[in-house]
Order: structure tokens, then C-alpha cells, then sequence
């Protein structure tokens, strides 16, 4: 009983300010710069090109809070993706499965624009917007990436099961099927087999 009563958490808040996305008390803040990130882009030379005439830059920042990785718990954070462009190709995330392929995830959107990009490991696939104030659903098994297609930072609040655990690896190997750029004056999504 003793140890039952020490895993209770203690009741708390904290302020995600809607226009940095900055969450004060943070426990984690992960910064992804291009020069780490660069091999997500479809258009390696255009990545390598604008990190020669332009220097790093931070693709997208998350702030965390330590919650214990057991069922029951939400984790939760503030996710930030800046601005920009590789080639016609949005600043994005890496995107990942959860390790627990059933656990599922909301995301809030606070500010700016952005598409999430959903794939089964099956193939199945599924493309929401987010903006201010609306919710995506993300289901159990789909890998999920966020894009920002406007101007100013895409920022969302996210909230998932505290077991879920991230699974970079999977979705490394062949990335995303799609990729979301910039074609006629509007985000567009293409199918990676459909590039020349
Ligand atoms: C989000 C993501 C966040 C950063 O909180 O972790 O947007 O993206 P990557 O984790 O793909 O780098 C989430 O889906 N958590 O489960
Ligand atoms: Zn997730």
C-alpha cells in the first residue's frame, strides 16, 4: 500500500504561453536543428545547400514534463515547428510510432498552421489540418509527423498515454510514403513514388 500511495502524483499546473509555446517548468526542452534533421527532407541537396549558405537553423523544439512512463499517466507537451522551407518541403518533425503501437494521441492546435501526416505500417494513410483551436485524433498503430505550411510557428499542445514511448527507428527506415509541399501557391501532398 505504501508504494501504491508514493506513485500518486502530486496535482499540478503549468502555462504554455500560446504565442512562444514555451511551457514554464519545462522538465525537457529537445531542440532539433537542421543539421541533425537534414535526412528527413526528400531534397537532400537542397538541406545541404541551405546549410552552407545559411547556416544551421532550428527546424522544431519540444518543452516536457517529466511524468512517470507507466499506464494510467498523460504525457504531455508544447511542440513547436518554425517556419520554413527545404527545396518546396515544409519544416516538419521527424514523426515516429509509439514503442506500445495501440496508444493514441491528441493533439491541440494554439498556433499557426499545419498538417499532421498519419501511415499505418500497412500503408494505410490519413492527412489532417490542424490550426487554433482544433483537435486531431491520432489512433493507436498510425506514425504521425507534423508539418508547418504557414508563416509564423505551428505550435500544439499534444497529450498521450504515459506508456506509449517513441519508436524513431521504424518509420527512419523508409520515412514517410508522402511529403507535403508547397506547389501553386498552397500546400500540396505527393506521394514520394510519384517524384522523379
Ligand atoms: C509529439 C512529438 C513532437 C515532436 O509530442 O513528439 O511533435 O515530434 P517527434 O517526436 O516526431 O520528433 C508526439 O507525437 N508525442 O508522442
Ligand atoms: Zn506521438
Amino acid at each position: 500500500m505504501e508504494l501504491e500511495t508514493e506513485m500518486i502524483l502530486h496535482p499540478f499546473s503549468v502555462h504554455l504561453d500560446p504565442v512562444s509555446g514555451i511551457m514554464d517548468d519545462a522538465d525537457n526542452h529537445i531542440e532539433r536543428y537542421l543539421s541533425k534533421v537534414a535526412d528527413i527532407f526528400y531534397d537532400k541537396n537542397a538541406a545541404d545547400g541551405m546549410l552552407k549558405e545559411n547556416g544551421d537553423r532550428l527546424v522544431y523544439e519540444v518543452y516536457e514534463k517529466k511524468i512517470p512512463q507507466r499506464s494510467g499517466e498523460l504525457q504531455f507537451c508544447s511542440s513547436i515547428t518554425h517556419p520554413g522551407k527545404i527545396g518546396d518541403e515544409y519544416f516538419m518533425t521527424k514523426g515516429h510510432f509509439h514503442v506500445r503501437r495501440d496508444r493514441a494521441e491528441i493533439y491541440f492546435g494554439i498556433r499557426g498552421s499545419g498538417m499532421i501526416l498519419m501511415e499505418k505500417e500497412n500503408g494505410e494513410h490519413a492527412e489532417e489540418t490542424l490550426s487554433p483551436g482544433s483537435v486531431v485524433y491520432v489512433p493507436g498503430y498510425f506514425a504521425h509527423r507534423s508539418v508547418n505550411t504557414g508563416a509564423e510557428p505551428f505550435i500544439f499542445l499534444a497529450v498521450y498515454p504515459g506508456d506509449s514511448g517513441h519508436d524513431y527507428g521504424a518509420i527512419e527506415v523508409n520515412g514517410f510514403n508522402r511529403i507535403v509541399v508547397l506547389k501553386n501557391g498552397r500546400p500540396e501532398i505527393i506521394e514520394k513514388k510519384n517524384l522523379g
